[in-house]
């Protein structure tokens, strides 16, 4: 065998447990009889030298029958156990699609049905799905973009340039700035006061500003082959608004360089975007302010904002504290006090109840005639600034840019 594939099967072998009796497959009585038979028959499919389809066939029928207990009732309520056996349905059937001389669509195709246990599964085996993307995603070519033409350059340059309308800003209203306060002074003067504040200067060494700067095509190195979730609609509460799954790769394609003006604006908006591509993880730093909280570090929820100009995340309130960290890009963005909550006309319906009906840049003043009288505060957040939302402070969000915000919740 030959080229990039030669080896893959050697290396996956060498990430697997060695013998059958060392591959773990517990599971409690939850698990019916006959999936556990079907389990049990992949392992044995796995070591026993046999040809690919029977392992990768055995790993379809787990995740199609798994696939359904996930998708019953509301996903709070799926059992644990299912969303493990479905992680197994996904490891056997990505380890059958490497067998043997794998050509680079089948790899792809692996990749994809790792992120897929990554995403809906539960841990299994050290988080062995992490490492057979880590394996896999080296033998896969960066494929260039749909749009990509040499001559063009990089494809930052064919951005698609929306013109995104900046906003006069009363300087009245404006945020206050701070240049890299100690813990106290921001403890005393924001967080105990539950002040908003502008902090400059606090993530200037970050990776993502340095060695790895986020750029479209940085981000399509590391995770172009990566299925993520992306939210698509001009705004969560719009009819139109949906989510899917995408790859990086073809969500920049469509979404960021894509020449169609108008569409769907896609956006990629997760929490677990940093532990599906750990890469992206080491980039930036988690805000040394936080220590101030009295949560665990671990508990700190850490999400991903990637967008082109344009991209709107409508009035809404957190139950958390929010360093909102800008690394591509500008974004401007208003903030009102939970105190003026009422002026502000959340959503009747309990899942909207965090999010106003009033569109923050064009209100229907006649329907919301006291949302003129809130006050509020306004800034454009440029790179490399991190904006303070003291919990439950409403937010309005706008990309001015293709940008790229990383937020950290934090109690
Ligand atoms: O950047 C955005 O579009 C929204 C950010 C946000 O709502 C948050 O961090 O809670």
């Amino acid at each position: 065998m030959s080229g990039p594939m030669a080896h893959i099967w050697p290396e996956i072998q060498r990430a697997l447990p060695h013998t059958e009796a060392e591959f773990p497959l517990q599971f409690n009585e939850k698990v019916e009889p006959s999936v556990l038979f079907i389990l049990k028959q992949a392992r044995k499919h796995l070591y026993s030298g046999s040809k690919a389809s029977p392992l990768e066939q055995d790993g379809q029928i787990i995740i199609d029958f798994s696939w359904e207990k996930l998708n019953t009732g509301t996903w709070r309520d799926v059992d644990k156990e299912w969303r493990r056996v479905y992680s197994y349905g996904c490891l056997f059937k990505a380890v059958g699609l490497c067998h043997g001389e794998a050509p680079e669509a089948k790899l792809q195709e692996a990749i994809k049905t790792c992120d897929m246990g990554l995403l809906m599964g539960a841990s299994i085996m050290d988080n062995i799905l992490q490492t057979l993307v880590g394996i896999l995603k080296n033998k896969v070519k960066r494929r260039p973009s749909e749009v990509d033409h040499s001559s063009e350059g990089p494809d930052i340059k064919r951005v698609r340039r929306i013109c995104a309308l900046v906003p006069e800003l009363s300087p009245g209203l404006a945020v206050p700035r701070i240049r890299c306060p100690s813990l106290e002074r921001f403890r005393s003067e924001f967080l105990a006061q539950q002040k908003p504040v502008i902090l400059e200067g606090i993530i200037d060494l970050w990776p993502a500003f340095k060695d790895h700067c986020w750029s479209i095509d940085y981000l399509r190195t590391v995770a172009g082959c990566r299925t993520v979730p992306v939210e698509v609609g001009s705004r969560y509460t719009d009819e139109e608004w949906s989510q899917t799954l995408l790859t990086v790769n073809e969500f920049i394609d469509r979404y960021i360089v894509g020449k169609e003006e108008g569409g769907h604006v896609g956006y990629l908006a997760q929490h677990q975007l940093f532990d599906q591509i750990p890469e992206l993880k080491e980039d930036i730093r988690i805000p040394d302010y936080c220590c101030l909280g009295e949560g665990e570090e671990d508990d700190i929820t850490i999400n991903a904002w990637f967008g082109p100009a344009g991209t709107v995340s409508p009035l809404h309130q957190d139950p958390q504290q929010n360093f909102l960290a800008q690394v591509v890009g500008r974004k401007y963005i208003r903030l009102y006090s939970p105190s003026d909550s009422e002026k502000l006309y959340p959503h009747q319906s309990q899942l909207l109840h965090n999010t106003s009906q009033v569109d923050v840049e064009n209100p229907d003043v006649a329907r919301f005639p006291d949302f003129l009288k809130a006050s509020y505060q306004e800034c454009i957040l440029n790179s490399g600034e991190v904006l303070f939302i003291p919990v439950k402070h409403w937010h309005y969000v706008r990309a001015l840019d293709l940008s790229f915000s990383v937020s950290f919740w934090w109690s």
